[in-house]
């Protein structure tokens, strides 16, 4: 039985719990509170979500692609890899790839998108059951956005996404990405793998997100996205993504022109010319009391003037 310790919206816990269901192998998820983590602490790895603890080896792993690969090694059937050594390491290195770059960015764009358009939602993903439940209930639910925003700001420093050019390094991905697709249908070969696996889990924060749920050049991405997640029955829609469609039809609008974003900005073509890496990367910066009232300002900041516009709602194509 492999437990698996889970955030259930995190877009890195389902790439593992794809990869579980996809291999056929008997699983548990445990949920966590978000910011204490007790339920993990006897594990000597690092205490992100996913994390995995096998009971028939004892072995815990934390980071979706170890995990993975790992569940390839001790447990080969219905693999996620091709048996051809090189195309293997191409697998490897998307999948680390796209953990440092896409993961980090569409959490980024994701979260951003909802403390822009419903934040009330953060109450019912980061505290469910603290203190019974009292901060998703009507009226507490209030209090519990800028408080839970502003941690998560501080955390993946929503703030800075013009200025570390988070919109236009991921259409510098996708957009490639896209085409890759459309030629080659996957990222590897000629068959499904742990690439293609990643890259559709990774992408999901990006249906909420309209600049690339809308973008004319990425339409194809998120077929293939549908897809993959209606043959292999992963379309369970995400509380986030619920809440805010429901906004978008109450009030037939939807935070989606990025101001400063020229529609003919040149798009750096990336794939292929990458150096290859040894682990994937994270941006998870800490938080402490004193930065505290830096993170309200850059909270309510990023709340009423994020420099993404309204425009009218439409659903994704
Ligand atoms: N590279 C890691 C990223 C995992 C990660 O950052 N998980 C987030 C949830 S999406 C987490 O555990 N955050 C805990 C925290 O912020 O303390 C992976 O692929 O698993």
């Amino acid at each position: 039985m492999i437990e698996l310790y889970k955030l259930h919206w995190s877009h890195y816990v389902e790439k593992v719990r794809w990869a579980l269901d996809f291999k056929q192998l008997p699983w548990r998820g445990i949920d966590i509170v978000a910011f204490v983590k007790k339920e993990m602490r006897r594990f000597d790895c690092a205490q992100t979500v996913p994390l995995i603890h096998d009971t028939a080896t004892g072995v815990a792993i934390s980071d979706s692609s170890p995990i993975i690969r790992y569940l390839e090694e001790t447990y080969p059937e219905h693999s996620l890899f091709p048996a051809d050594p090189a195309e293997r390491e191409q697998v490897w290195q998307w999948m680390l790839r796209l953990d440092s770059t896409l993961g980090l960015h569409a959490r980024r764009l994701g979260y951003t998108q909802v403390i822009m358009e419903c934040p009330q939602t953060l109450a019912a993903l980061f505290m469910p059951r603290v203190w019974g439940g009292l901060f998703a209930r009507r009226g507490w639910r209030t209090l519990a956005p800028p408080v839970i925003g502003m941690m998560l700001t501080l955390r993946f420093h929503f703030h800075r996404n013009r200025h570390d050019r988070v919109y236009e390094q991921l259409e510098d991905l996708l957009i490639p990405v896209a085409e890759r697709l459309e030629r080659e249908g996957f990222l590897v070969g000629r068959q499904f793998t742990a690439a293609d696996l990643t890259l559709a889990s990774l992408l999901r924060p990006l249906r909420v997100v309209p600049h690339f749920s809308h973008h004319p050049r990425l339409r194809s991405l998120f077929a293939w996205q549908q897809r993959l997640f209606d043959a292999q029955g992963r379309d369970v829609s995400f509380p986030y993504e619920d809440a805010i469609r429901a906004r978008r039809e109450r009030s037939g609008t939807m935070r989606g022109r990025v101001r400063w974003l020229r529609a003919d900005r040149a798009v750096r073509s990336g794939v292929g010319d990458e150096v290859s890496r040894q682990a994937a990367g994270n941006d998870i910066h800490p938080v402490s009391r004193w930065t505290v009232l830096f993170g309200l300002a850059a909270y309510l900041k990023l709340r009423w003037f994020s420099g993404v516009a309204k425009m009218p709602y439409a659903p994704m194509a």
